[in-house]
């Protein structure tokens, strides 16, 4: 390389210094809107969640936060913090982004912190500073919330007048915010809503998170846009701009399928790596990489230890592009020769390299075969196929 260091060099800096949260919600019952496949080893709980979350790190030492949705997680709010507390010591893996939830109570059918009710819009912003408490309580940086309001017709809500609402929505959070706090604003172009929706795309996360204030950012959920946008362009101006917080990673084929990181499409998800790997503020740059998925056919612990070590070999990939010498082949416009330096790292096969990476950091090899291994799934298996049967036939 251009720089003196070996490949295996490369990828060792690079991954020293790489970690991916997990989402509680991918170890358990999830699925898609028109049902979901019940499985005997999902997690029941939150301390079973903490339990999965627990043994993935142990398999790929890269996963030390786990991602909280609230009404999920913590269905008593604060209260529930100090058990949190507990799951958190006794488990080894720290509370990460706590996620509102602003989509599933009824009282949200004509939008949460958009509806055209001021007690509604008060009920979704109390609830998001109960999250903002929780955060503090639990020493998390980060709030992420997804405002999933639209509408489904034309000429049914005034988009204008929903604009102001979320942004005065924000700005209370915002205020509320701890030093050291960001609140990250996601963004997603239809789904539940299939005419408007409020929060459609990167600019109108960016432009409610520029006038919420300084500790708002703008959160990239990759299967958030429509088909064939150029995602990695939204990442280099978002980092431009100094305004990327974090990502929810996962693949898509259609819409927001939420499939496996990579399935579909891995040279994308290296694209958006590179974009951050040749960022050059690098060293200071504090993006939350986490996972946004939901497996309904796959194994939840293998879909995950899957998934991430998935990003480790497409983070190791990002990390093999010479930049010295992509940066003289773009100023000369040598346009084949800068495009085979750029994929050339993409088509290299890291995983050699990634494994010894691995080993010399007291990890196994192979996370997956580990995993198989383990025999944790079975034990996992047969410590809850009866609570999950129960729901199976209860489903029936
Ligand atoms: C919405 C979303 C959002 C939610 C999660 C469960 O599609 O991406 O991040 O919190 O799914
Ligand atoms: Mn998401
Ligand atoms: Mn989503």
């Amino acid at each position: 390389m251009a720089d003196g260091q070996t490949k295996a060099e490369r990828i060792a800096r690079a991954l020293d210094h790489f970690s991916i949260e997990i989402p509680s919600w991918g170890f358990a019952n999830t699925g898609t809107r028109f049902g979901k496949f019940l499985q005997p080893s999902a997690a029941t709980s939150i301390e079973e969640k903490f339990a999965d979350a627990s043994q993935v790190n142990a398999l790929t030492g890269v996963n030390p936060t786990l991602a909280l949705h609230v009404e999920w997680d913590l269905p008593n709010g604060t209260d529930d913090v100090p058990a949190i507390q507990q799951l958190e010591r006794k488990y080894g893996i720290r509370a990460g982004s706590i996620n509102p939830n602003l989509f599933q109570d009824q009282a949200y059918k004509y939008g949460s912190i958009c509806n055209p009710d001021p007690e509604v819009r008060e009920k979704a912003t109390s609830h998001m500073l109960d999250c903002v408490e929780i955060a503090k309580r639990l020493d998390a940086r980060d709030i992420s919330p997804w405002v999933s309001d639209g509408s489904n017709y034309p000429g049914t809500q005034s988009i204008r007048k929903r604009i102001v609402w979320m942004e005065e929505s924000f700005s209370r959070i915002h205020a509320a915010l701890g030093p050291a706090q960001r609140l990250l604003i996601e963004y997603k172009p239809f789904e539940p809503a299939f005419y408007h929706t409020d929060i459609a795309d990167w600019g109108m996360a960016l432009e409610l998170a520029r006038s919420a204030g300084p500790q708002a950012l703008v959160l990239v959920d990759t299967g958030h846009h429509y088909q064939s946008q150029n995602i990695e362009q939204i990442v280099a101006w978002l980092l431009h701009l100094k305004m990327l917080g974090g990502f929810h990673f996962n693949d898509r084929r259609y819409a927001d399928d939420d499939l496996t990181l990579g399935s579909i499409d891995p040279y994308q998800v290296f694209r958006i790596f590179h974009q951050i790997l040749s960022d050059p503020d690098l060293n200071s740059l504090e993006i939350a990489f986490m996972i946004d998925q939901s497996h309904n056919l796959k194994g939840k612990m293998e879909a995950m230890v899957q998934t991430v070590a998935t990003a480790e070999e497409l983070y190791a990939k990002a990390a093999l592009v010479d930049l010295e010498e992509l940066e003289v082949l773009q100023q000369g416009c040598k346009l084949v020769e800068a495009e085979e330096c750029f994929r050339s790292a993409f088509w290299e096969d890291v995983r050699p390299m990634v494994r010894d990476w691995r080993r010399s950091r007291g990890l196994p090899e192979d996370p997956l075969l580990a995993l198989a291994e383990s025999g944790y799934v079975e034990q996992i298996t047969a410590e809850r196929a009866a609570r999950n049967m129960k729901a199976i036939t209860s489903y029936a």
